[in-house]
C-alpha cells in the first residue's frame, strides 16, 4: 500500500514467524536488501518505499489493532523497530478493514491504533460507503500524484515516542558542537537547527544537499553527539534522531524545512517529523523559532518541504501536548503473494 507519501508491504502478523530473528530474515528477502536497487525484492531502493507494517487485532480495550512498523535498510541488512512512522500509518486501517480485522461502521470507520513501536495511540478516519474502503477522492497531498480519499489521523500519547520525553535532554534548547539545537520528541526523534547555523540556506533541493559532504558529516556529527544527549546512546547505526533544517518560509507557510532521515535527505517530511517540528517552533525559546510565521493559535500550521507542505494540527499547554492531527491519503496497490529470495547457503 502506499500510506501517505511512503510505499511498504503490510502483513498480517499471523503470516509472518513469530521470532524476530527469523521475521527479520524473511522480511529483507522479501524486499531486497541489502543492495542499493533492492533489484531482486519489492523496495523502492529509497528508505521512503523500503518500509514493512506488520498489523494485528488487539485484545487490549479500547484498541482494535496493534501496527507494529519496521524500517528495513535498502544498502544495509538492517531491520529497525526504534522509529514509527506515521506515513504507512495512514495505510493501516484500510487494511484492517480489507482483511477482516475490524467491521466497516457506515459511511464512515474509525480504528483505533496501538502503534507498538512507541506505545502511542492513533485514530484513524477514513470513508467505508457500504461497508467497503473508498480509496478514491479529492484530497490531495505533497508529494503524491493526483488526489484520493482523506484518512484523518489523530494521534494520542506522541510525546517521547522514541526517547522518552517530549524534551529528551530536559532543555527546549541546547548547544550542539557550537549549533543551538532543539531535540524534541512529538512522535519522531528530531534534532531541530536553523539551515543558516549549519552552512546551509535551507532551500536547497534535496539532490543538492545529498551532493554536499561537508554538510552531511556535520549532520552525522551533530545526531551522534545529540542522540547521546537524548538517552539514545550509540545512534551512528539507528534510523533516529533525523535533522531537520530550518529556513523562513517562502510559500505563505509556517517554516521551511530540509529534512535528513537519518543522513539521505527527505523529498518532503515525515509525517510524525512534521508533528515534531510544530510541537519545536510552538515552544518559547526552540531553535529556529525566530524564523517562522507561526499561524494564529488553533490554526493548521503549515511546514514547508521540497516538493510542497504538510498542514499539521498541534496543540500545547506550556510544554504538555494537547492534541496533534493531520490528514493523509492511502491507496491499496496490490494484494498476493510474494516469494522471497531463498535463504543463503550457510556457510562453510
Ligand atoms: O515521520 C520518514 C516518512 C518517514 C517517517 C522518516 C514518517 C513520520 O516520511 O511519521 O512518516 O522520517 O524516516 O514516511
Amino acid at each position: 500500500m502506499r500510506g501517505g507519501t511512503s510505499k511498504g508491504a503490510y502483513f498480517l502478523a499471523g503470516d509472518l514467524p513469530a521470532g524476530p530473528a527469523e521475521r527479520d530474515d524473511l522480511l529483507l528477502r522479501i524486499m531486497g536488501s541489502p543492495d542499493s536497487r533492492q533489484i531482486d525484492g519489492l523496495g523502492g531502493a529509497h528508505p521512503l518505499t523500503s518500509k514493512v507494517a506488520v498489523v494485528a487485532r488487539s485484545d487490549r480495550p479500547g484498541i482494535d489493532v496493534e501496527y507494529l512498523f519496521l524500517q528495513l535498510g535498502v544498502e544495509e541488512a538492517t531491520v529497525s523497530d526504534r522509529q514509527n512512522c506515521g506515513n504507512l500509518l495512514a495505510g493501516i486501517g484500510p487494511f484492517a478493514v480489507e482483511r477482516g480485522l475490524v467491521a466497516p461502521g457506515g459511511d464512515e470507520t474509525s480504528v483505533r491504533i496501538l502503534m507498538v513501536n512507541s506505545g502511542g495511540v492513533a485514530t484513524a478516519t477514513f470513508a467505508t460507503p457500504g461497508g467497503a474502503v473508498r480509496y478514491a477522492g479529492g484530497t490531495a497531498i505533497s508529494g503524491v500524484p493526483g488526489t484520493a480519499a482523506p484518512v484523518l489521523l489523530d494521534f494520542e500519547d506522541t510525546a517521547g515516542s522514541a526517547a522518552g520525553a517530549l524534551l529528551p535532554t530536559g532543555n527546549v534548547r541546547d548547544v550542539v558542537g557550537g549549533v543551538p539545537v532543539t531535540c524534541v520528541d512529538n512522535g519522531m526523534p528530531v534534532v531541530v537547527a536553523a539551515a543558516a547555523d549549519l552552512g546551509a540556506t535551507g532551500y536547497e533541493t534535496p539532490a543538492e544537499l545529498a551532493a554536499d559532504t561537508a554538510l552531511r558529516d556535520r549532520i552525522q556529527a551533530l545526531r551522534l553527539r545529540a542522540g547521546e544527549l537524548m538517552g539514545l546512546g550509540d545512534v551512528s547505526g539507528a534510523p533516529v534522531p533525523k535533522t531537520t533544517l530550518l529556513a523562513p518560509p517562502r510559500d505563505g507557510g509556517a517554516i521551511s524545512t530540509r529534512t535528513f532521515i537519518p543522513l539521505r535527505v527527505h523529498d518532503a517530511i515525515g509525517v510524525l517529523g512534521a508533528v515534531t517540528v510544530a510541537t519545536a517552533l510552538l515552544m518559547d525559546g526552540a531553535a529556529g523559532r525566530d524564523l517562522a510565521d507561526l499561524p494564529a493559535p488553533g490554526e493548521p500550521l503549515a511546514i514547508e518541504h521540497p516538493t510542497g507542505r504538510l498542514d499539521v494540527r498541534v496543540e500545547l499547554d506550556g510544554t504538555a501536548v494537547r492534541r496533534a492531527a493531520i490528514v493523509r491519503t492511502a491507496r491499496r496497490l496490490f494484494d498476493g503473494t510474494v516469494f522471497p529470495r531463498p535463504p543463503s547457503d550457510p556457510p562453510g
